[in-house]
């Protein structure tokens, strides 16, 4: 078998992802399969996702919401992502989510607000200035990395929805069709599709919370969740969702994603906790990408990811043991 160079954004696939070793015995050889098999496959840059393809963006820096740590470099985002409609390995999504159209787009918003409807992306958008904010980002798998995004503050996307008194919760889903999203095709797939995602109204309202269109000073990468998804920098990165389509107001706490799967291991609050251990592995640490073997480069995890002064003040009262 001929082993590939490889280019310096890839990562070892010694690593892993946690989320793979809670598949059964069947499921887990079967990724093994994959892993093998990708490991044959050229492992290039696919010739679908073309860098130069995105679109600029205009934009402010907003410095007050940035940090000036390093920036992870633009391969290692647009390269090593979770997005498990597009398969489980972190190089699926850029190899597979070209096959994803996100021109038009659409969004359904329903549920406990005045203005419901289904509104065109570009709607939304025209009355809104663009601004970038660089924020940490913290994978629940101990990973980490610190990207420039580009967006409009959620809270000011959802006051023009104009959510009523009973809107307790915010819902998000994403986009939920299996022939342009192949990982939603696989038999051996834990995900009850849509994935589903969800905040308590004042999470959502916090000046943090970010609707995010884009990345490096252009539109998002289909990888990275286009045409919009949300950016959540103080909770674990799955409650980042992307490519969302819908977004419901409602008096319930919604059913998310991976508290479906594991209800044991992730919560509906999933707030950056190093106090806080994962069931199968500590919080305490994680690898800030670029990362690799020789050089793993951890760094010790914050709690609320380093954002504690803008959002402590929201579970003040709540045991974050319970509510993890
Ligand atoms: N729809 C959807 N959204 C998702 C995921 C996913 O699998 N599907 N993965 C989440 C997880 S676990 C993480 S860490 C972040 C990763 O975002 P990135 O690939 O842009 O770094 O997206 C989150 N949003
Ligand atoms: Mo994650």
């Amino acid at each position: 078998m001929l082993i590939p160079r490889r280019p310096s954004w890839t990562i070892s696939h010694s690593e892993v992802t946690p989320e793979r070793v809670f598949l059964n015995r069947r499921k887990f050889m079967a990724g093994l399969a994959l892993g093998t098999a990708g490991l044959c496959a050229p492992l290039g840059l696919s010739a679908a996702f073309r860098p130069a393809d995105l679109k600029e963006l205009e934009y402010t820096p907003a410095p007050a919401f940035s940090t000036d740590e390093d920036k992870t470099p633009f391969e290692d985002v647009v390269r090593y992502n979770n997005f498990y409609e597009f398969g489980t390995a972190k190089d699926d999504p850029a190899r597979y989510a070209h096959e994803m159209s996100v021109d038009p787009w659409s969004v359904q918003v329903d549920g406990e607000c005045d203005r419901p409807g289904t509104y065109a992306l570009e709607d939304l958008l025209k009355p809104h200035a663009l601004e970038e904010r660089v924020y940490r980002l913290r994978c629940v798998e101990a990973w980490s990395m610190v990207i420039p995004w580009i967006g409009v503050p959620l809270a000011d996307m959802l006051k023009r929805f104009e959510p009523n008194s009973r809107a307790k919760y915010v819902y998000f889903e994403t986009l939920h069709d299996p022939d342009q999203m192949r990982g939603q095709r696989s038999l051996f797939s834990t995900v009850d599709w849509p994935y589903r995602e969800g905040l308590r109204m004042d999470e959502a309202m916090n000046e943090l919370s970010f609707f995010t269109v884009g990345l490096y000073g252009k539109t998002l990468p289909n990888q990275n969740g286009a045409p919009f998804r949300l950016v959540v920098p103080w909770k674990y990165g799955f409650k980042s969702i992307k490519s969302i389509v819908r977004i419901r107001f409602q008096e319930e706490q919604p059913a998310t994603t991976w508290e479906m799967i594991a209800p044991q291991e992730y919560g509906f609050y999933a707030n950056v906790n190093p106090e806080v251990d994962h069931p199968r592995w500590s919080q305490k640490r994680e690898r800030r990408l670029p990362s690799g073997l020789l050089s793993p480069n951890w760094v010790e995890t914050q709690k609320f990811n380093g954002y504690g002064e803008q959002v402590a003040h929201l579970y003040k009262g709540m045991d974050l043991r319970q509510n993890y």
